[in-house]
């Protein structure tokens, strides 16, 4: 897992230095340490791409996006100590998960209503696969896809001057992805277990804070975001409430190309409740085996091409790994996630 890792994280730095070229691209001339008016052109006005509702528009302007995300998880944590299939089922489970994949593609839309007020949208669609080992040796598979929660609402500017800016993020998750959806298991078709499911089924808060700062080549910002749950889905449950603290920091090698640091907290609660189709011997069915806390680091890029005809577009990408995690387990824990976008302001 961390071979894989700092794969991706040199094939990153290789990036940054292909496309950052020997000639510097000038988009403008203003020197960055001039001016203590926030620039919204500089490449590193958008935070690193896996951050979501980091930015506002200005009145009038709109901005089309796509996110793709992938993430790896293996193998399962009981607190924060790694253990085996085997002992994972040693808790009391015939079955026992061994690793899942989540892909999610993201496309987003953000419109400046005013130059406080800014409405964004975002539609997904999420792909999952997760692979069990059973007690007897024999192996299998479920997977599930489709469309994800619909994600939609405002941000909120409260603060801009001396090149900082503060945000309240004010959007609301609606339960458009499935969460009945069910799977072959060596006990037949059943419905799946809870982190296989597509939506939430409940209604979402997801409220936060922005901060962002802006220094000569520098860049970095902070943001806490919150999921709260609003009431039970028809299957008489609520997962978790989450908690998310961001923090990142921004290098501007050019006027095309900055490289990021992240290092993010989560903290997540237990499903409250329970869905009586959930039944399966694993623990991923069980509701008070749910909730967890990480710490995860990413390293990333932004670029935003200068002339030609993909002036003003930017592409991103970021990487990381979890460097602590503390989970109610048997449970599977983070190794290693990807997120790749491209933003388009008009
Ligand atoms: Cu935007």
């Amino acid at each position: 897992m961390t071979t894989k890792f700092f794969t991706i994280l040199l094939t990153l730095v290789g990036a940054t230095f292909a496309v950052a070229g020997p000639e510097p691209l000038i988009i403008d001339d203003k020197n960055p340490c001039d001016s203590c008016k926030w620039d919204d052109h500089r490449v590193d006005s958008h935070a690193p791409i896996g951050v979501m509702g980091d930015h506002t528009h200005g009145k009038g302007e709109w901005m089309l996006s796509y996110r793709y995300m992938f993430m790896d998880m293996r193998p399962n944590y009981i607190g924060s100590n790694q253990v085996s299939p085997a002992q994972a089922r040693g808790a009391g489970f015939a079955v026992a998960p061994t690793n899942m994949q989540t892909q999610m593609h993201m496309a987003g839309i953000m419109y400046g209503l005013t130059d406080n007020l800014t409405l964004a949208a975002m539609f997904s669609q999420v792909d999952k696969s997760m692979d069990h080992a059973v007690a007897n040796g024999a192996t299998f598979r479920t997977s599930t896809n489709g469309m994800g929660d619909f994600k939609f609402g405002g941000l909120l500017k409260i603060f801009d001057d001396a090149c900082q800016r503060v945000h309240l993020n004010l959007m609301m998750s609606a339960p458009t992805g499935d969460f009945k959806e069910t799977g072959l298991t060596p006990l037949g078709v059943r419905r799946l277990p809870y982190p296989m499911q597509l939506g939430s089924g409940t209604w979402d808060l997801l409220p936060g804070i922005t901060y962002l700062g802006q220094k000569c080549d520098f860049s970095w910002g902070g943001q806490l975001l919150g999921t709260v749950r609003l009431g039970e889905n028809s299957e008489d449950y609520a997962l978790g409430n989450e908690f998310t603290a961001n923090g990142w920091v921004a290098y501007r090698l050019s006027d095309c190309v900055s490289t990021s640091f992240r290092a993010t907290y989560k903290n997540w609660g237990d499903v409250d409740g329970r869905d009586a189709l959930i039944n399966l011997p694993v623990a991923t069915a069980r509701p008070d085996l749910r909730a967890g806390e990480s710490l995860d680091l990413f390293g990333g890029v932004n670029y935003m091409f200068p002339c030609g005809i993909f002036k003003g577009h930017r592409i991103a990408a970021e990487a990381g790994t979890s460097v602590w995690q503390d989970l109610d387990g048997p449970q599977l824990g983070m190794d290693w996630m990807v997120t790749l976008g491209w933003q388009k302001a008009f």
